[in-house]
């Protein structure tokens, strides 16, 4: 049996678009910051007597096509026509409102490399973990890490620097229960296929990542977390732009958006938005900065992240 951990991620540059459905090639270069504190654990065993992989979310067994079309892509890689049993864990609160897909697909091909003898090398098994789900591919490192556009083998998430030397914190707000309406692979297709700012973004998003590592080079924190708001506030904008369009906010969510804003403002505080595919709000701030956010926010939930880890194997 192979195990590993890894942590969800969350984009200051967001992976907003596909070239390729298949090995979820992005059209958008990424950023992303790992979470320290929310962790997947998954272990794959190889059954020989089983005549299918079973998968356990939580102690309770699922079906996932996702999953099930991952290990058919693993048998072929390693030639061996053999089925798992899959037991994946997330330790999430639920107040952080993360999906599952980039931590447990890392954790996945991690633990496949080694059950299966696949013998990856790092870049391969950043390839195989963006097959399972795009996002998976950041997760694999630690700290601030890119992701570019390319092909198969050369669009993969590398590090651009290591946890301890990112001075950044994120809380994560939990707004709402509601399960997403639109999956991410679902709500990229039609944002490309019918919004008319589809290319407008892909031009203005790589022109933000470009600024991104300049800002990190040159430790302009508070300009990356502004910049990383922007990026967030762009992305929607491609989703309200498209047909029909997809709206993932939902009244709360509005309101946490201009409590930050007024907030920050009357207090002169350190504190950026940022929205996935979801109605729940990050907040995006400097370490130095936890306590007065602490403080300014007593009334709500939400669980505080800082830069975590890649996915590593564990006994
Ligand atoms: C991101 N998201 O960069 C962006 C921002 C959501 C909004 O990566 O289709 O679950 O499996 O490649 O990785 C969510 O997309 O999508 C995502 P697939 P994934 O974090």
């Amino acid at each position: 049996m192979a195990q590993a951990i890894a942590h969800p991620n969350l984009a200051l540059i967001k992976y907003w678009g596909k070239t390729n459905f298949k090995h979820n090639l992005p059209s958008t270069p990424s950023l992303s910051i790992t979470l320290n504190n929310l962790t997947t654990t998954t272990s794959v065993q190889i059954q020989t007597e089983l005549s299918k992989d079973q998968i356990f979310l939580n102690d309770n067994l699922i079906e996932n096509h996702k999953i099930i079309s991952f290990m058919n892509q693993i048998r072929k890689l390693s030639k061996k026509n053999v089925f798992t049993v899959i037991k994946t864990k997330n330790n999430f609160p639920t107040a952080a409102g993360y999906a599952s897909s980039a931590s447990g697909f890392a954790a996945l091909s991690l633990a496949c490399n080694q059950e299966f003898q696949l013998g990856l090398s790092p870049k391969e098994l950043a390839c195989l973990a963006r097959d399972g789900s795009g996002s998976a591919t950041r997760s694999l490192s630690s700290g601030l890490v890119a992701w570019k556009p390319g092909n198969c083998e050369n669009s993969f998430g590398y590090q651009i620097l290591p946890a301890h030397d990112v001075p950044l914190a994120v809380f994560s707000f939990k707004n709402t229960d509601n399960a997403k309406a639109v999956s991410s692979t679902k709500a990229m297709e039609q944002v490309r296929k019918s919004s008319p700012y589809y290319d407008a973004w892909i031009k203005s998003t790589t022109s933000d990542f470009n600024k991104s590592l300049k800002f990190i080079k040159n430790h302009q924190w508070v300009d990356l977390l502004k910049l990383a708001e922007i990026n967030a506030f762009k992305m929607h904008a491609t989703m309200l732009s498209s047909q029909p369009p997809i709206i993932y906010w939902e009244p709360q969510t509005i309101s946490l958006i201009k409590r930050i804003q007024k907030t920050r403002q009357e207090k002169n505080l350190i504190a950026y938005i940022s929205i996935d595919a979801g109605a729940n709000i990050k907040l995006l701030t400097l370490q130095s900065q936890v306590p007065k956010i602490i403080n300014t926010f007593q009334d709500l939930s939400y669980t505080i992240s800082l830069p975590g880890e890649g996915a590593k194997l564990i006994d």
